[in-house]
């Protein structure tokens, strides 16, 4: 076998490599004037290395064969860390696994790079089967933790069930996002949980979290919303009670089931949550995402809720490995009060949308809220019209 082969291809995929990951991304006009998304996908399957792609020996590769295939980069949490915008992706390899690593953009919109290596995180005594969804926290002791989903398969499931799972809510720590800490999973009392977060600060003293209490591994059953809950440590993290603060509504677009995103960001009208929704349709389930606002003093307290989605997915954004859907489990408020919100389009690829703190609070504000209706629908529109008129009467 010749070298030729080896050494031509190599050189291809390395230069189409470094065009997309060198490319400039636009900023595209924003019709609602609430965010903007942009032109391209910030991560996606062709974004990771080559060398954890392929063996670089030409000994041992003469075909230059990819050895070991990538699905796609989703599901992100994100930091903003000495300066630089990190991602912590969620991985999929072509076997289904998926695990983290780390992105790093200088800018937050182009130019991400993985590092070196993914994510080696520890494993309990009980080891995870998959990983994923992690939402990244700066906890106010110090910490930078990461809370993720763990599933096991349910050991309680029929002979020749291969499906039934289990989710819990996995928790590490890290100082440097490669050397990490790996906790035991939370204890909780409602069943299982995914879109586990770690809010900021102690409340009461306690650690506090965001949780999504359901019966079974995809079935909400009685449980479902989003919920909240305080636990003593960290270190043996237990809720023992969970308040629904964001409970499912028939005929929402969070009818099914709905989690909190990223951890909230805290301004001086309120903290401000990212959520997903899901309805369920002919087509399959929806995801999109909704904001809403929790007073300062009480983050269980929803003070604003603006109707409907606020990021549903659009064109391209609407075909992938499980189509229709938005997630988010990432955003970064940078120093000028831009916000970067990071969104994964069905379960395949990653994406940006920018906004600011203050467009973000007013649009929570001054949009109006779910009446649960369609004469109440209406009834907003026309108040808007109304408004309209009376401003301008000769629209
Ligand atoms: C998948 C998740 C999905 C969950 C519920 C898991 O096995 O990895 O992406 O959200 O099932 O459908
Ligand atoms: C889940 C989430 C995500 C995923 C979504 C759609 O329940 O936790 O991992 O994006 O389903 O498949």
């Amino acid at each position: 076998m010749s070298n030729e082969l080896f050494q031509s291809r190599l050189a291809i995929i390395r230069s189409e490599s470094e065009v997309l990951l060198t490319r400039k991304n636009k900023k595209c006009f924003s019709t609602n004037g609430i965010f903007n998304r942009f032109q391209y996908p910030v991560l996606t399957r062709s974004h990771i290395p080559i060398h954890w792609r392929y063996d670089l020996n030409p000994e041992t590769n003469p075909y230059c064969m990819e050895r070991i295939g990538f699905n796609a980069t989703f599901n992100s949490g994100a930091v903003k860390w000495n300066g630089k915008y990190l991602l912590i992706v969620r991985v999929e390899a072509n076997d289904r696994k998926s695990f983290f690593a780390v992105a790093e953009s200088p800018n937050g919109v182009d130019n991400f790079r993985f590092w070196e290596r993914p994510i080696i995180m520890p494993e309990t005594e009980d080891p995870d089967t998959n990983l994923y969804d992690m939402r990244v926290t700066l906890h106010e002791d110090g910490y930078v933790y990461g809370v993720f989903c763990t599933e096991r398969k349910d050991p309680f499931a029929p002979e020749g069930d291969t499906s039934s799972a289990v989710a819990a809510a996995g928790i590490a720590r890290t100082k440097d996002f490669i050397n990490w800490e790996r906790l035991p999973d939370l204890i909780t009392y409602g069943g299982q949980q995914r879109n586990v977060v770690l809010h900021p600060l102690f409340i009461n003293e306690k650690y506090a979290f965001f949780t999504r209490p359901q019966d079974g591994f995809i079935d909400t059953g009685k449980g479902g919303g989003i919920a909240f809950g305080l636990s003593d440590t960290i270190e043996h993290a237990e809720v023992k009670q969970e308040k629904i603060l964001d409970a499912k509504v028939y005929h929402t677009i969070y009818e099914v089931k709905n989690g909190q995103g990223p951890a909230p960001i805290k301004t001086d009208k309120g903290w401000l949550n990212l959520a997903h929704g899901v309805r369920n349709t002919a087509a399959g389930l929806r995801y999109t995402l909704y904001l809403f606002m929790t007073a300062i003093d009480d983050p269980t307290n929803v003070i604003h809720k603006p109707a409907g989605y606020f990021i549903g997915p659009l064109g391209e954004e609407r075909v992938g490995d499980v189509s229709n859907v938005v997630f988010s489990n990432g955003w970064i408020e940078d120093e000028n009060g831009e916000v970067f919100i990071y969104y994964a389009s069905s379960d395949t690829r990653m994406h940006v949308a920018t906004s600011t703190v203050d467009q973000l609070i007013d649009y929570c504000m001054n949009s109006p809220q779910d009446n649960f209706r369609s004469a109440a629908s209406v009834q907003n529109i026309n108040e808007l019209i109304d408004k309209n008129l009376a401003f301008s009467p000769v629209l």
